[in-house]
């Protein structure tokens, strides 16, 4: 009787202590790590960051952010697969990344689609770009869209000597995203493209296995692109915005309170970050010239021509998304 109630009474102190147990594994905490190219003190790094103090605050420290800037994690084509699988909880990727894995997203990856960066703001803050986000969570690829980042317009920079006019690409190697549509649309241009991984371009510029790149000015200056490549050609051949991603693994293990928090912080997000973009990018220019380098503003004649050799892109592409090319020049 006796031993028979000791182990009664050993096994209620047992459940009673597994309960608090159980119950805090339900509170316990949870760091979602969030992977970035950009270093800290980029707009995109920034307002991610910011995003996870407002999270932290919401959900009394159950769940919050940490950051790896600055490729620690690897390129963007490393992060979306690590989101996929839920190794990180956040990517913050171009869509020229992320268009060879959701291809409806590679409407916005066509040279020229954008009138101005202006216009790129109107859609991705209206229907089309929440019709975006939504075609990335349906995607079954393991992603939930949560919001866009603002990345301004790309232009070519190169080591070897200014390009004022479409003839001087002619033969010139550019790192380009690695997404087939840039290669076709360097290649149309005259140019060489090499698709490459974000995390190569530095060096690869340092050692001559391309002469140029193509990027918008915080990226030129603040990863440090314009301490080898020293003239800057302004022809804004690309608009690609930016976009959150959550790993669908990681957003469906939380309760929905939390996942309305995830969705409206990020949401939020997209507009802190553009507030912070348009001051980098005037610090960017002005760094840039204050290094010496050269920009070149290529004129608006000269332009059509940039435009105008893009032609094969759009007509090999262009068919695909004719419905929401329609959509995106009837944005006003
Ligand atoms: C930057 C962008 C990055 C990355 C990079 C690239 O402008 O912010 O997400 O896509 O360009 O060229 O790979």
């Amino acid at each position: 009787m006796n031993s028979r109630f000791t182990l009664l009474a050993v096994g209620l102190l047992a459940a009673v202590a597994l309960a608090p147990a159980t119950g805090a594994l339900a509170q316990s905490k949870l760091v979602l790590k969030a992977s970035d190219v950009h270093p800290e003190g980029y707009p995109t790094v920034e307002a991610v960051e910011s995003m996870g103090k407002k999270l932290e605050k919401a959900t009394n420290g159950r769940l919050s952010v940490q950051m790896f800037p600055s490729m620690q994690l690897g390129g963007e084509k490393e992060a979306i697969e690590q989101a996929q699988v839920g190794a990180i909880a956040f990517a913050r990727v171009s869509v020229g990344a992320l268009g060879p894995v959701v291809d409806q997203l590679n409407v916005f990856n066509l040279p020229y689609v954008f009138r101005n960066t202006e216009h790129m703001r109107k859609v991705i803050d209206g229907q089309i770009g929440q019709d975006l986000l939504d075609a990335v969570t349906n995607s079954g690829k393991g992603l939930v869209g949560l919001c866009w980042m603002d990345a301004g317009a790309r232009n070519f920079y190169d080591t070897k000597k200014p390009i004022k006019t479409l003839a001087d690409l002619k033969g010139l190697k550019f790192r380009v995203m690695g997404n087939p549509m840039f290669v076709d649309m360097a290649n149309s241009m005259g140019a060489n493209g090499v698709p490459m991984g974000y995390d190569q371009v530095f060096s690869s510029l340092q050692t001559g296995v391309i002469d140029g790149a193509e990027n918008n000015p915080p990226s030129f200056v603040f990863d440090n692109h314009y301490q080898v490549a020293k003239y800057y050609t302004i022809d804004e051949h690309l608009i690609v915005p930016e976009m959150l991603v959550m790993s669908k693994k990681i957003f469906d293990s939380l309760s929905k309170d939390e996942q309305a928090d995830v969705k409206k912080f990020a949401r939020e997000a997209q507009f802190e970050e553009r507030k912070l973009w348009d001051a980098y990018e005037q610090k960017a220019m002005d760094k840039a010239k204050a290094a010496g380098i050269q920009i070149i503003h290529v004129s608006d004649a000269e332009k059509k021509k940039f435009q105008e050799a893009v032609k094969p892109v759009w007509d090999k592409y262009g068919p695909k998304y004719a419905a929401m090319i329609k959509r995106i020049e009837a944005t006003k």
